[in-house]
């Protein structure tokens, strides 16, 4: 079996450099440390909230100041890595000086999920960025994106603009290529959403969910995108987190930099087709490092009906 060392290996010198080698190795290494901390956090007291509230205004977990930690010292250990964007932290942090690649993440995805010991996850994108400027740029820009689901396996998935590859943890924490081409298929009958909020969806989700519901679909929502992008990978379906109709101006609840671009661009790496209403994900041109957007992505031809109610109500 190839080896996520392997794997960079026979790539080093094509899409990937030395420095781009580097850095995914050293974030590898870091889902391997999150997902360790992770699978005893009960044990060792990291459970429950802090008393600290993030950039987001949310309280953050233990975990989440961990895996942020980790996170940011394996870009510290990447010496072509110039800065480091976080859900978990205020601004952008200035890491190299004479580094090249930003790299913008969510430590812990899904937090909310941690202490009822439901799947989470680590997002993660590399984009090249010598000044801070560079940094808000649409997720066309992005050289690689991942993730890793911390759940009854830990899953790498990662696109270096070549497809998209599942690595799988063993249990001498090495990560083993389990799906060197993983494709989503066009059509599913599945939608995640969180039902709760149907009151504040606009007219065009609305209809895609009624005939989604009148022709026999399946609802599944983890409350973890990136257990709910694991399973559209694994099966098909779509994700819709769409804006609160009755407050236009809060975008959406996901942010645009290292949880809808990253997620964008493996989606349609793998086939998939990734929205916000009439535009695409990955052409959205941010305006700040926390910005929110809606997000709608997952199998092609569901994702493209959503697309085609949009086009109707313009
Ligand atoms: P987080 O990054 O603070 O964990 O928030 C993002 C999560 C997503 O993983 C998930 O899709 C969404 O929030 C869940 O929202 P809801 O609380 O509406 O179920
Ligand atoms: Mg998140």
């Amino acid at each position: 079996m190839t080896t996520f060392e392997t794997y960079l290996d026979a790539r080093n010198g094509t899409v990937l450099d030395d420095d781009l080698v580097v850095v995914l190795r050293n974030i590898a290494e870091a889902t391997r440390q999150i997902s360790d901390k992770l699978r005893t956090s009960s044990l060792d007291g990291l459970t429950g909230s802090t008393e600290v509230t993030n950039v987001q205004g949310e309280t953050q977990k233990p975990l989440d100041i961990l895996s942020n930690d980790i996170m940011l010292e394996a870009c510290r250990r990447s010496a072509s890595v110039s800065f480091a964007v976080s859900e978990e932290l205020d601004t952008e942090v200035a890491i190299h000086a004479d580094g090249k690649y930003a790299v913008i993440f969510d430590p812990l995805d899904g937090s909310s999920n941690l202490d009822v010991n439901v799947t989470v996850g680590t997002i993660f994108s590399v984009i090249r960025a010598t000044t801070a400027d560079d940094i808000l740029k649409s997720g066309r820009g992005q050289l690689i994106a991942g993730y890793a689901a911390y759940g009854p396996q830990t899953g790498l998935v990662l696109t270096i603009g070549q497809g998209v590859q599942m690595f799988t943890l063993n249990d001498e924490g090495v990560y083993m290529l389990t799906n060197a081409d993983a494709k989503i298929v066009p059509e599913a009958k599945e939608f995640a959403i969180n039902a709760a909020r149907r009151s504040s969806w606009d007219d065009a989700v609305a209809a895609y969910i009624e005939d989604a519901i009148d022709n026999g679909h399946n609802m599944r929502w983890v409350g973890s995108m990136v257990a709910d992008t694991h399973r559209i990978f694994n099966r098909g379906g779509v994700f819709l987190y769409p804006a609160d109709r009755n407050k236009p101006a809060s975008g959406g609840r996901l942010r645009l930099l290292y949880e809808a671009n990253p997620i964008g661009l493996l989606v349609e790496a793998a086939g998939g087709a990734a929205i916000i209403g009439t535009t695409t994900i990955l052409d959205i041109e941010p305006t700040s490092l926390h910005q929110r957007v809606p997000v709608i992505f997952g199998s092609k031809t569901e994702v493209d009906k959503i697309s085609a109610a949009y086009q109707e109500r313009v």
